[in-house]
C-alpha cells in the first residue's frame, strides 16, 4: 500500500537516508537493460552525488544537456527481517521517469519528475546484507509529460530536449532518498481540517491504515503543545473501506484558546498517532500541524478570517551547480531573504517543490501557493514568449496525446494533494501555468482537473492557475474555475518596454478596466510580473535590462495594481534569476531576479523592502 507519508523514525518505524556519492552512467544507446545494469552498472560508471542535478557537475557540454536514458546505483544495508514489517525505498523525486531495481529485481516505476512515490522492496531485499539499487531514469519530454516540450535530434545524430517552458530540464535524483521500514499493520495517511468557533477551534481529523492480516484496527490521537504537554485527545473507530482496501476513521479535537497558525508567527501543534489492534500498540506517526483557516470572501483572502495582501514571489528550485538538488542551506538563505525583504508567500512555480520546503515554511510561517508541473501546454516555437505576442495556440483538440497527458495531470494533481494537504502554509493549489486558455477543449480539459482537485483537498482551498496575456477577459474561458484569478502580466516588458513605458502603462489599465467590468467578485492576484535586468548595468537614463528599468518598471506596475482594489496580491517574477535553455532572448539564464543567483540583492530589492514593510494597506 502506497504511502505518501514523510517518513519518520519511532519505535514502530525506521528511516535511514540513502543520501550520498552514488555511482552513474549515461546510457546513449539504450544498452543498459541488455548489458545487466540493471544489477549494478558497469566498471566505467562514475561518482554523483544524491540529491542534485547531473547538468550542472560535468564540464563538456555534451554531458551537461544529455538527454535520454541514465542509471544511478547505490548501495545499502538491511537489517535483520522483523517480523510484521516491510521494507519500502521512498523517493522524494526522481526527473522525469524511474524504473527501480533492487538485486537485480525490478520493484516499480514512476512517472513524473517532481513528487515522491514508495515502493515496497520486501521481496527483493537480502536481510542481513548489502544490496544494490538501481535507477534507471530518463529525462525526455513529450506532449503528454509534466512539463511539456519535445526532443529534437540534431544531424549528429545526439538527442536534445526542447522544453515548451522556460527553466533549465535539470534531471537526476533530485530530493533524498530513504530506506524504511513500516509494519504490515500500519498508518498510511491522515488528513486534518481546522476550524474556529468564537475562541475555541475545532480540529477534526481523519486516520486511514492498512491491516494485511485483516485483523480489527483502532486508532488514537492526541495534541500536544509548543511545550509538549499533551492538551486532547481522541479516539478513532476504524472502518473497513472495501473499495479502497483500508481502514479509516474520523475524530475531532476541541482546542479552547487555540494558538492560531499565522504569517510570521506560526505556532504548531504536535499530533501523535497511535494504531492499536487487539489493543496492542501496534504503530504511531507524529508530525505537526497548524490550526488556521484560509477562505475567499468577496474579493478578500482571509487568513483565520482577517483579510490578507500576498507579497512574495514566483520562485524556481534553482543554484548554481547542484541545480534543482535539494539543499537545506540555500532553502534557509532563501527564507532568510525572503524576511528581510518583508515577503509573505511564494509560488512553488512551476512544479511542486521538494518537501522540506513545505515543513520549512510551516515553521517560518510562510504561505504557500502550491502548482503542479503543468507547464507548456501551449504549443509553440517558444511558449513563454509567444505568451505575450498573443498568438492562438491550442493544445487540447490533439486526440491522439490528450488523454495521456490528462491522465499524467490528474495523477500530478493526486500526488501533490496527498502529500501537501496537512500543511499550514499551503493555501492554494496552483493548476496550471500558462496554458491556453481560449478553446472549448481547455475548458473541458481544465473542467475535470478542477472538479478532481476540489474533491481531492480535504481542506477544501482555494484553487487557481496562472494566467497568460492571452488569456484576455473576454477570450479566457478557464477563469471561472479559479477561487481567486492569477495572471502572470508583463507590460512594460514584453509588451512596450523601455522607452514605450507609458504605453504599457495604457494598455494594462484598458485590459484591468475589462476585468472590473467583470464584476466578478473575486480576488485577483499578480503571480508574475518583472523585467531582466543584469545586476552588473546602470544607465542614466535608463534602458531594459538596467537596474534603473527594472525600478521603472516596478513603479508603473505598482501604480495600477493599486488602481484597482481587487487585487489582494503581487508575486514577483523571480525571487532570483534562474538558468534556462540557451537562446537569444536569455543571457545565461533568465535574469528577472529580486536576488541574483547567488541570492544578493539587486536595487529593486530595497523598494520591494520598502513598499512590503511600509505600506499599511498591503
Ligand atoms: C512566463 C512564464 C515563466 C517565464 C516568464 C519569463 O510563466 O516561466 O520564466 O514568463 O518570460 O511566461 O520570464
Amino acid at each position: 500500500m502506497e504511502s505518501l507519508l514523510y517518513p519518520v523514525r519511532n519505535r514502530f518505524r525506521d528511516e535511514r537516508k540513502l543520501d550520498g556519492l552514488w555511482r552513474f552512467s549515461f546510457d546513449r544507446e539504450e544498452k543498459g537493460e541488455g548489458d545487466g545494469w540493471t544489477k549494478g552498472l558497469p566498471k566505467s560508471a562514475i561518482n554523483m552525488p544524491v540529491p542534485a542535478s547531473f547538468n550542472d557537475f560535468f564540464t563538456d557540454k555534451e554531458s551537461r544537456d544529455y538527454c535520454g536514458t541514465f542509471w544511478y546505483e547505490c548501495d545499502f544495508y538491511a537489517p535483520a527481517k522483523q517480523e510484521g514489517k516491510k521494507t519500502y525505498i521512498r523517493f522524494g523525486s526522481v526527473t522525469h521517469r524511474a524504473t527501480v531495481y533492487v538485486n537485480g529485481v525490478e520493484v516499480g516505476s514512476h512517472e513524473g519528475g517532481f513528487l515522491p512515490f514508495v515502493l515496497d522492496v520486501s521481496d527483493a531485499v537480502n536481510f542481513e546484507g548489502n544490496n544494490t539499487l538501481v535507477v534507471k531514469a530518463n529525462n525526455e519530454l513529450d506532449e503528454t509529460t509534466l512539463p511539456c516540450g519535445n526532443v529534437s535530434t540534431l544531424k549528429n545524430g545526439k538527442k536534445l530536449v526542447k522544453p515548451y517552458f522556460d527553466f533549465f530540464n535539470y534531471a537526476g535524483i533530485h530530493r533524498s532518498v530513504w530506506v524504511m521500514t513500516v509494519g504490515e499493520e500500519s498508518i498510511t495517511d491522515y488528513d486534518v481540517i481546522t476550524e474556529t468557533v468564537g475562541d475555541k477551534a475545532v480540529v477534526k481529523v481523519r486516520l486511514e491504515a492498512v491491516s494485511a492480516s485483516g485483523k480489527s484496527l483502532k486508532g488514537s490521537a492526541y495534541l500536544t503543545d509548543r511545550s509538549g504537554c499533551q492538551i486532547c485527545d481522541a479516539v478513532f473507530e476504524m472502518k473497513h473501506d472495501e473499495e479502497k482496501g483500508v481502514y479509516s476513521g474520523e475524530a475531532c479535537f476541541e482546542v479552547d484558546e487555540p494558538n492560531l497558525w499565522d504569517i510570521k508567527n506560526p505556532y504548531l501543534y504536535g499530533i501523535e498517532f497511535d494504531l492499536l489492534s487487539d489493543g496492542q500498540e501496534i504503530d504511531s506517526y507524529e508530525d505537526k500541524i497548524g490550526i488556521r483557516t484560509i477562505e475567499i470572501k468577496g474579493t478578500d483572502i482571509l487568513l483565520n478570517g482577517k483579510p490578507i495582501y500576498l507579497k512574495g514571489f514566483g520562485k524556481h528550485e534553482d543554484f548554481d551547480i547542484i541545480g534543482r538538488g535539494f539543499n537545506y542551506g540555500i532553502a534557509k538563505r532563501d527564507f532568510e531573504c525572503m524576511k528581510w525583504i518583508g515577503a509573505n508567500c511564494f509560488r512553488t512555480s512551476h512544479y511542486p517543490y521538494a518537501e522540506e520546503w513545505y515543513r520549512f515554511a510551516d515553521e517560518e510561517g510562510f504561505l504557500i501557493i502550491d502548482e503542479v508541473p503543468a507547464v507548456g501546454m501551449m504549443r509553440s516555437f517558444f511558449n513563454f514568449m509567444d505568451a505575450g505576442s498573443g498568438g492562438k495556440y491550442t493544445y487540447f483538440f490533439e486526440t491522439d496525446t490528450v488523454p495521456k497527458l490528462k491522465e499524467n495531470h490528474l495523477n500530478a494533481v493526486r500526488e501533490m494533494i496527498t502529500r501537501d494537504k496537512n500543511h499550514p502554509s499551503v493555501i492554494s493549489f496552483s493548476l496550471f501555468n500558462e496554458p491556453e486558455t481560449i478553446s472549448t477543449f481547455a475548458h473541458d480539459y481544465f473542467k475535470d482537473i478542477f472538479e478532481y482537485a476540489r474533491e481531492l483537498d480535504p481542506q477544501k482551498r482555494p484553487l487557481t492557475g496562472a494566467l497568460e496575456k492571452t488569456s484576455s477577459p473576454d477570450k479566457c474561458q478557464c477563469y471561472p474555475f479559479c477561487d481567486f484569478i492569477s495572471l502572470n502580466r508583463y507590460y512594460g516588458w514584453y509588451i512596450s518596454g523601455g522607452s514605450e513605458l507609458s504605453d504599457a502603462r495604457e494598455l494594462f489599465i484598458e485590459e484591468m478596466d475589462k476585468w472590473k467590468a467583470l464584476n466578478l467578485n473575486k480576488p485577483f492576484v499578480f503571480t508574475e510580473f518583472g523585467a531582466d535586468t543584469l545586476a552588473t548595468e546602470h544607465k542614466l537614463p535608463s534602458v531594459m535590462w538596467t537596474q534603473e528599468y527594472q525600478n521603472e518598471y516596478y513603479d508603473m506596475n505598482f501604480e495600477i495594481f493599486d488602481k484597482y482594489d481587487f487585487v489582494k496580491g503581487e508575486l514577483t517574477w523571480n525571487f532570483a534569476d534562474f538558468q534556462t535553455s540557451e537562446g537569444t532572448f536569455r543571457v545565461a539564464g533568465n535574469k528577472k531576479g529580486v536576488f541574483s543567483r547567488n541570492r544578493q540583492p539587486k536595487d529593486i530589492a530595497f523598494k520591494l523592502k520598502d513598499r512590503w514593510e511600509n505600506t499599511n494597506n498591503l
